[in-house]
């Protein structure tokens, strides 16, 4: 392989003697939570995960080169967005965009497919994250889907998330990953949840009560040949919760604004989340920051599971 795909000496080792890695995706901390909350929300998810004596593996890409495994320094500049000495900020780099960045020598915060991609190269199984994309609302005309979905239908890597937010469309999300082969387990609930909410209204299609049962259907899929990863929608804890009522009316307001901004495609999701903030007097990033420590105690435990197993 003639990729750079350069690995910290932590993840490096841990891979080799078959140690767990949980991987975790950068364009949360770019370009979807403020600085400097951001960066401090990496550390203390990072500090989680090696509770679990579990090594944690940011993903980007920094100088076009694939990173699997950040420092401080590389955490710090993802969530500043600024890259002393480097003319160059911090793009949001979805499948499309990696060959873009990597080619050009830019730095890149990778969503959860990218993510996926460079985990998968990086021989890493189990992601953490806090939200997945999916299809958005008014997807009939706008045909906004997030490559999200499709990376889910072909790469091998088990993702946590809460659930999809209500800005998009939940239930004709769950179709396109049923028709994508996408096993999407409700972890310990029965109702899908809306990643501020512990419930969606829709129903889980699988439910699952254990890591190691998770783990197990890991191995079940690979055993089948079935190509593609796992979707774990594990709720916010119920402290953290935000109403269906308060987050419902915070979310059309949001919505309503970037229709009058004219906002489109991949500054859809940044631009929401942070609106969200805004309306919610900093309500929801606490209730995200919840949820995505929430995802990774569960994301580790997966992980040191797969690896008994693997
Ligand atoms: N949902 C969140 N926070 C995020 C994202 C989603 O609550 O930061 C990011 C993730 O990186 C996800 C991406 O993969 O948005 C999806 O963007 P798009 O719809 O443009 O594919
Ligand atoms: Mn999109």
């Amino acid at each position: 392989m003639t990729l750079d795909l350069r690995m910290t000496d932590e993840v490096r080792t841990a891979l080799a003697e078959r140690h767990p890695v949980l991987a975790l995706e950068s364009t949360i901390i770019s370009h979807g939570m403020p600085y400097p909350d951001n960066v401090a929300m990496a550390r203390e998810v990072e500090g989680i995960i090696r509770e679990h004596d579990v090594v944690p593996a940011t993903i980007a890409v920094l100088d076009g080169v694939p990173r699997i495994g950040l420092d401080d320094e590389g955490l710090e500049l993802l969530g500043s967005g600024e890259a002393p000495g480097s003319e160059h900020s911090i793009r949001k780099v979805s499948i499309r965009d990696l060959p873009y960045v990597v080619a050009r020598g830019e730095h890149g915060a990778t969503t959860v497919a990218a993510t996926m991609r460079l985990a998968s190269l990086a021989g890493i199984r189990v992601f953490t994250t806090g939200g997945l994309g999916g299809v958005h609302r008014g997807a009939a005309h706008s045909f906004d889907e997030s490559a999200d979905l499709t990376e889910l239908s072909l790469t091998p890597v088990t993702v946590v998330s809460a659930g999809v937010k209500s800005i998009l469309d939940i239930g004709l999300t769950l179709e396109r990953m049923e028709t994508l082969g996408v096993p999407v387990l409700g972890y310990r609930t029965d109702d899908f949840p809306a990643f501020y909410t512990r419930t969606s209204g829709f129903a889980v299609p699988l439910r699952v009560d254990s890591p190691g049962e998770i783990a197990a259907q890991m191995k079940a899929k690979d055993d089948l040949a079935i190509a593609g990863g796992i979707s774990v929608a594990n709720p916010i804890p119920e402290a953290d919760e935000i109403s269906h009522d308060r987050i419902d009316t915070i979310i059309e307001q949001a919505l309503g604004d970037l229709d009058r901004l004219g906002i489109t495609g991949k500054d859809i999701t940044p631009y929401l989340l942070g609106r969200i903030v805004e309306l919610t007097g900093g309500d929801s990033l606490a209730a995200n920051i919840a949820l995505v420590k929430n995802n990774a105690h569960l994301g580790a435990e997966i992980a040191r599971e797969f690896s008994a197993i693997f």
